[in-house]
């Protein structure tokens, strides 16, 4: 059978040469342009984006990658909770479909590669198969997740928690710095937040599941490898903790016993969650990205302080370990102080581990393209743990400049780009079939 050939049954086989040849109908000048292009909207004056959920810059965004999809042959559906759905039907209606999937809304004055990365990747990938010609046995879908990073409401995974099922209606409640609610977002955007619960799917229609993402980490630079294979996703677990103490004057107030500055404590507590991390695991984090000081006034005593905290770790019981002893610490340092607090859950998402059919796709996919394979964990959450409820799951990492992410620094090469979609490509050639 020459190159190209068809299959007995007129299909063509996947890593014929035509395939192969067909590999490289991923437009490298297409991704580069796309990527681009989106990553001017919502520019920060850093070089940054800032394109929240729900916002204008989200719609604008969102009009860009819908036409994209349907240039790429793809059927363009909203959901009832904004995930954009693109669909082509396989060769085989009946199976569950193929899943390359990502996000385009970021963090604030984040880069202009998480996220959008694996949305251009994949909707390439969609549109090389559409310009060869090449069915795939299942359908395809590329999915355009609504609010992956959270960075409005506090909590993230939501467009993907709502596919599988698992977002509870309270999250809708939740308000943003501006006092609104997702719910109204959600109304202003012409959705019916009461339907929520309909944006779950049939785990029956949900097949393999693939995402292109930056690495967000400096391993692949240091091993000078372009592309990883995830093998195990940390889970993120949000807090929010409230310290009281008690506002007074700043200059009449001797130090001392009198005061119940409860910023100080709050001080205390953040040294105490990078302490804990730092005693937990290698591979166990804690971070406080936000913290607001009540009444906010330079000459009063901070009478209250909200503080954020993200817990991650690839290991359960590690997180449950680092989360004991913060809690344990928060609790000792309000005792000490004469301070009291609360601590309340924004969001739980466990660590996973990929599916081994879908890494050795990917595997397959490095080894036909002639890249090492290189599995690794991703410190990073994503959709793809959230799908791993419904699906097989797996991530192609893509190398990125010193590791930087959620900052304008955030920089793929347009080779690395090239290659990681590639990857994609060959690894939707093989799960694309059965
Ligand atoms: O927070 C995260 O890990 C992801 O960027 N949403
Ligand atoms: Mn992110
Ligand atoms: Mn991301």
């Amino acid at each position: 059978m020459g190159p190209g050939g068809l299959a007995p049954n007129g299909r063509q086989r996947p890593n014929e040469a035509r395939d192969q040849e067909l590999g490289m109908a991923i437009n490298k000048e297409r991704l580069v342009s796309r990527l681009d292009s989106l990553g001017r909207i919502g520019a920060t004056a850093e070089g940054g984006v800032t394109r929240l959920a729900y916002t204008p810059e989200y719609r604008q965004a969102e009009e860009m990658v819908r036409r994209w999809m349907t240039e790429a042959g793809l059927e363009v559906r909203t959901d009832p909770v904004g995930n954009l759905i693109g669909r082509r039907e396989g060769d085989r209606r009946e199976q569950a479909c193929l899943t390359l999937a990502s996000h385009i809304d970021s963090v604030l004055n984040g880069g202009r590669y998480d996220g959008a990365l694996g949305v251009i990747s994949a909707i390439e990938v969609a549109h090389a198969l559409s310009e060869g010609g090449v069915l795939l046995d299942r359908p395809l879908e590329v999915v355009v997740f609504m609010d992956e990073e959270g960075a409005r409401w506090g909590d993230g995974l939501f467009g993907s928690e709502a596919m599988t099922g698992q977002l509870s209606a309270e999250v809708l409640e939740r308000t943003d710095r501006n006092g609104v609610s997702r719910a109204e977002a959600m109304e202003d955007w012409g959705l019916d937040p009461a339907r929520f619960d309909e944006a779950a799917r049939d785990p029956s229609e949900i097949g393999p599941y693939l995402e292109v993402h930056i690495e967000q980490g400096a391993v692949l630079e240091s091993e000078d490898i372009p592309v990883g294979v995830v093998d195990a996703i940390a889970g993120p677990l949000f807090l929010e903790a409230r310290i009281y103490g008690r506002a007074d004057h700043a200059g009449a107030t001797p130090m001392g016993e009198l005061r119940q500055d409860a910023l100080a404590g709050a001080a205390e507590v953040v040294l105490a969650a990078e302490a804990a991390a730092q005693a937990t695991s290698p591979s166990c984090v804690a971070t406080v990205g936000r913290i607001e000081a009540l009444p906010g006034a330079t000459n009063v005593i901070p009478g209250e302080v909200m503080l954020s905290l993200d817990i991650r770790d690839v290991d359960l019981g590690a997180r449950d370990r680092a989360e004991a002893t913060i809690h344990g610490a928060i609790e000792a340092i309000c005792e000490k102080r004469n301070l009291t607090f609360r601590v309340d859950e924004l969001q739980r998402t466990e660590p996973v581990t990929t599916s081994p059919a879908v890494v050795e796709a990917i595997a397959a996919a490095c080894e036909s393209l002639g890249l090492p394979v290189f599995p690794m964990p991703s410190g990073a959450a994503h959709d793809a743990q959230v799908m791993t409820a419904v699906a097989d799951v797996g991530m192609i990492f893509v190398r990125c400049r010193a590791g930087i992410s959620h900052s304008p620094e955030e920089y793929v090469t347009p080779d690395d780009v090239f290659v990681g979609a590639r990857v994609m490509y060959e690894a939707a050639l093989r799960l694309g079939r059965d």
